[in-house]
């Protein structure tokens, strides 16, 4: 089970030699072996890495207009008709001004892309240490079944600690489970089981949207996440297996039998 949710092995290597350049995996070195440091969330990387796009974009636009502002002002047409006297770049000079700063921002980008191609890596693997819902979605509700058989509808009850995977389909059309909060967003569509996880550290509510357009009633498809202390989702799981008339653990339910 574990294998189909790891990342192809072709790219292992590549994300490998990304996460060289990775500042932030040194620290993993020194993190106690601990269920919470086992497990490679990306959520913090990815507003890092959004943070670092935006400080880029700001920089690389500022100096742009900078210089352009600067040109116009100091090659500005200062009487009608006078045409410029401007000296010609030789061979070398063009290609050198054509082609230092593309390889300079193209090393900008390729560092993004490749924390990028990292976090994704990261992301597609899913710890083994998790609790697995699976979700159908369909016009307009999310409907979770549980591993004992409960089921809830637009509210998925999940223990604080956990890392949480959902295997998706959708019985009608495409829709899309994003928990902003969490930092996760995945689409389910008919015939194909699609899956996100997501690692809710404390308690709390969080919402959930759909983020890809699926009728009329898309913009009411939303529900929310209840990240329940550990012993409170265990104690509520097993309330409402007993309510729908099945045991919560599989043992119990095959003694009984
Ligand atoms: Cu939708």
């Amino acid at each position: 089970m574990q294998s189909e949710l790891r990342a192809p092995g072709w790219r292992r290597p590549i994300a490998a030699a990304c996460g060289a350049a990775w500042c932030g995996s040194a620290l993993a070195a020194q993190t106690p072996d601990t269920a919470a440091a086992r497990i490679n969330d990306p959520a913090a990387g990815w507003d890092r890495l959004w943070n670092t796009v935006i400080l880029d974009i700001t920089v690389i636009g500022v100096l742009f207009a900078l210089v352009m502002a600067w040109f116009l002002y100091r090659y500005r047409a200062r009487e009608p008709g006078r045409a410029g006297t401007a000296r010609g770049l030789s061979t070398a000079a063009a290609i050198g001004w054509a082609l230092i700063p593309t390889f300079v921002f193209l090393a900008d980008d390729l560092y993004i892309a490749a924390n990028g191609w990292k976090l994704w890596n990261d992301y597609r693997d899913v710890p083994a240490e998790r609790i697995e819902v699976k979700l159908e979605t369909g016009m307009y509700s999310y409907d979770y079944t549980y591993a004992n058989g409960v089921r809830t509808q637009n509210e998925l009850r999940v223990p604080a600690g956990k890392a949480v995977l959902l295997r998706m389909t959708s019985r009608d059309t495409l829709h899309s489970h994003f928990i902003p909060d969490f930092r996760v967003k995945e689409d389910s569509m008919p015939g194909r089981v699609t899956y996100l996880w997501f690692y809710p550290k404390a308690p709390g509510e969080h919402v959930v949207t759909c983020a890809e357009y699926c009728g009329v009633g898309h913009a009411y498809m939303a529900g929310k996440i209840i990240v329940l202390p550990a012993h409170e989702f265990d104690a509520w799981l097993d309330r409402e297996a007993t309510r729908i008339g099945r045991q919560a653990h599989p043992a119990a339910a095959g003694a009984e039998s």
